[in-house]
């Protein structure tokens, strides 16, 4: 099935997930990357440890936007409204993914939390499911930059099969209905597959809203 949005299609990975290949072009892409780098600037990349044993995550993270998701041994997974480590509230979200979100969402409200994943080439994401927010029934939409990877979607529950697809440079992807608590993670990053990066890696951003009162 695909989808139409404006210029743009849309097609239907399972019910509930569709890809935008190639949503933004590549001067979105740059526009989105340097609003990307001034935050990093205001609100660093940190290194999330897992619940409990404080194993490290290997993509390190930010947020944009009123809400951030972080999660440290002894707190575990949440959202707050400042840096872990500068206790800063966090930064704006870029006009453009606020603009995108009304697009392709069709929700009444806007994104309250932008999670930044930032993957060196040896990054990954185990398969998971996001369930941190009070509110399923929003969507999640999903950008991605730089190097492409090799992502994994599956069911509600983990052992329902997968299946795995590449994401590349300016895709969007939009999770939804019963996609929303899907399980997915990202075996590995394709490195040197885009050159958007000088200094190589891939960037995704994942906007939510978290609070389950829009
Ligand atoms: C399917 N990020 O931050 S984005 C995450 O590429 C996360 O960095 C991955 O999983 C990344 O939690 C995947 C695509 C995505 C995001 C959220 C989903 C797929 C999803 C939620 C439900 C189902
Ligand atoms: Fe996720």
């Amino acid at each position: 099935m695909t989808t139409k949005i404006g210029e743009h299609r849309g097609v239907t990975i399972q019910p509930g997930a569709t890809l935008f290949p190639a949503r933004l072009d590549r001067a979105e892409q740059e526009q989105l990357l340097a609003d990307l780098r001034a935050a990093i600037a205001e609100a660093p990349l940190f290194r999330p440890e897992m619940p409990k044993t404080g194993k490290p995550f290997s993509v390190r993270m930010t947020n944009l936007g009123p809400l951030g998701w972080v999660s440290d041994r002894l707190g575990g997974y949440r959202y707050q409204p400042t840096h872990p480590t500068t206790g800063q509230p966090w930064p704006k979200m870029p006009r453009l993914l606020l603009d995108l979100w009304a697009e392709v969402c069709a929700y009444p409200g806007p994104p309250e939390a932008c999670l930044v994943n930032f993957y060196e080439p040896s990054a990954k994401m185990g398969l998971h499911q996001d369930r941190d927010e009070a509110d399923f029934a929003a969507p999640i939409l999903s950008v991605s930059l730089g190097d492409s990877c090799r992502f994994r979607l599956g069911g509600a529950d983990r052992s329902d099969p997968t299946r795995s697809f590449e994401l590349n440079s300016g895709d969007v992807v939009v999770l939804a209905g019963p996609s929303r608590l899907a399980f997915h993670g990202v075996d590995r990053i394709l490195a040197g597959t885009s050159r958007l990066l000088p200094e190589g890696g891939r960037v995704n951003l994942t906007l939510r809203r978290v609070t389950g009162m829009g």
